[in-house]
């Protein structure tokens, strides 16, 4: 059996990342357009920093949760029967590879890295990013960003991502409210390609339709719900 597992901020939220959507989400509170766009960071870059400075922090302090550790069973098991898995999650927390999966895909890029805006150049970041920070890799000030992926930018790896997709037996969406493109149009392509799709979420929103099961509550339960199901078909 191969698995393509689409994870989102539900997962990592009994950690203490927050997500975007509820109604105590980033989004309430703050701007997407001000904080998640090029236009945003080009305005004003030390509110972008203080944003993901911020995140960074917590993060380091964060620990995966069960949810996390279950996908990882999952993938573990997988491997030793000959099947695959595949993890591609929103998420820029480290917290799936904390728990111990190997294979993890970050399609909207990582908190814990920088990215050079003039050269390109990535590199590890576990401290506060200022535009007074000079670049390794160039030498030069005020290009240094997150490497996160905002809105209006191109998700990495899209072509990976849709060779796995295609591919799979199972598809999952855990912990993501199904809103942001293109990962909000992985169900209906799976589903167009014939994979049985699950659907593992606090709410079962409006989209639902495009799952075949769907497992309600918070991820530190129903995910291990939903691995155990999986392992017994292994
Ligand atoms: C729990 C739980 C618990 C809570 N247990 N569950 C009009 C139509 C269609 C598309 C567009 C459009 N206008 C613009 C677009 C494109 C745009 C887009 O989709 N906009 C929409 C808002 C409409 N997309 C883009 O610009 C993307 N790029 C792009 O499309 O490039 C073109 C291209 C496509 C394909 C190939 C080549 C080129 C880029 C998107 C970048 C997203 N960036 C962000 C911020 C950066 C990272 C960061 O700061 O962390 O990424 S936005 C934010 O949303 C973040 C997330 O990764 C992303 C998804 O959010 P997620 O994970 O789903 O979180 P929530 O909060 O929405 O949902 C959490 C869920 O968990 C909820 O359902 C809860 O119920 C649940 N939950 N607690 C289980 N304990």
């Amino acid at each position: 059996m191969k698995v393509f597992i689409l994870t989102g901020a539900g997962i990592s939220a009994e950690s203490g990342a927050g997500t975007f959507r509820d109604p105590k989400g980033f989004w309430a509170t703050f701007d997407p357009m001000k904080l998640a766009t090029p236009e945003g960071f080009a305005a004003d870059p030390d509110q972008v920093h203080a944003f993901y400075n911020a995140r960074r922090r917590d993060l380091l302090t964060a620990e995966a949760n069960d949810a996390h550790r279950a996908l990882t069973r999952l993938e573990q098991a997988l491997i030793r029967a000959g099947g695959g898995f595949w993890l591609c999650t929103q998420n820029i927390d480290d917290l799936h590879e904390r728990a111990g999966t190997r294979r993890v895909h970050h399609m909207h890029g990582e908190l814990l890295q920088s990215l050079c805006a003039h050269c390109g150049g990535l590199a590890p970041c576990r401290s506060d990013l200022s535009t007074a920070d000079i670049c390794r890799a160039c030498g030069r000030a005020g290009g240094l960003r997150p490497d996160v992926v905002w809105f209006g930018e191109t998700p990495y790896g899209m072509e990976q991502i849709e060779e796995a997709l295609v591919s799979a037996d199972v598809f999952a969406a855990i912990g993501t409210s199904g809103t942001v493109y293109p990962a909000a149009g992985f169900a209906g392509l799976a589903r167009a390609a014939g994979i049985e799709t699950w659907l593992v979420n606090l709410e079962i929103y409006g989209a639902s339709w495009e799952f075949d099961h769907h497992l309600a509550g918070r991820a530190t339960q129903v995910v291990p719900e939903f691995v155990t199901r999986l392992l017994g078909r292994i």
